[in-house]
């Protein structure tokens, strides 16, 4: 007989997956990556990703200070991610007076607002998890997210809704995006190396 394999023209049955660098280097140091797709961003912000043990535990602190700044009268970054519990700094690098007005999207509970001169900063500990809407009264088209989490494994998808989280502790996690006005939750196990978990839809 011929042919058993290999015969010219016939595409590999079971073809060998990509190389995974970046997973094979995560499996040695013993850390998951968790990568997936969202939805897109249907006009308004990527989604957002958040990882959270399913039983909770304590995180470190972050090893830096998140900070939004004002820069030509814009927040920067648009979205800004900071932990539950640990100090943020807000900055005006602008040559005019800003303010800036916090408030908790789902509760609509007022967490700051206060005016930021030139050249100032203020620091603020967000102390509940979730969004909080960022404007500036004296320019009424500023405006910006910070999501507070407690845990660190928070990402922005791209516009496409690809996203990737690296460095989490394998284990059980709940993963909840939120898309839009859409939450979805979903349970994933979270192994050493890379946990895909595919196109997360409701
Ligand atoms: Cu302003």
């Amino acid at each position: 007989m011929v042919g058993l394999a290999g015969c010219a023209g016939e595409a590999p049955s079971d073809p060998l997956p990509a190389a995974d660098s970046a997973a094979d280097a995560a499996a040695a140091r013993g850390e998951g990556i968790v990568s997936g797709t969202a939805p897109a961003a249907a006009g308004g912000l990527p989604a957002i990703v958040i990882l959270e043990p399913t039983t909770p535990r304590d995180f470190p602190p972050p090893a830096a200070v998140p900070v939004m700044d004002q820069v030509s009268q814009t927040f920067t970054p648009a979205v800004l991610f900071v932990r539950t519990g640990q100090v943020a700094e807000f900055r005006n690098s602008d040559d005019v007076l800003h303010n800036i007005r916090t408030r908790h999207d789902e509760t609509k509970e007022s967490a700051f607002n206060i005016a930021l001169p030139t050249g100032q900063t203020f620091e603020y500990t967000f102390l509940n998890d979730g969004f909080y809407d960022v404007g500036c009264d004296i320019h009424p088209a500023m405006s910006a997210v910070v999501v507070a989490s407690r845990s660190p494994y928070a990402a922005q998808a791209a516009a496409d809704g690809a996203f990737e989280i690296a460095g989490v502790t394998p284990g059980d996690y709940t993963l909840t995006v939120y898309a839009d006005v859409r939450k979805i939750e979903r349970p994933v196990a979270v192994k050493a190396g890379r946990t895909a978990v595919g196109t997360v839809t409701d």
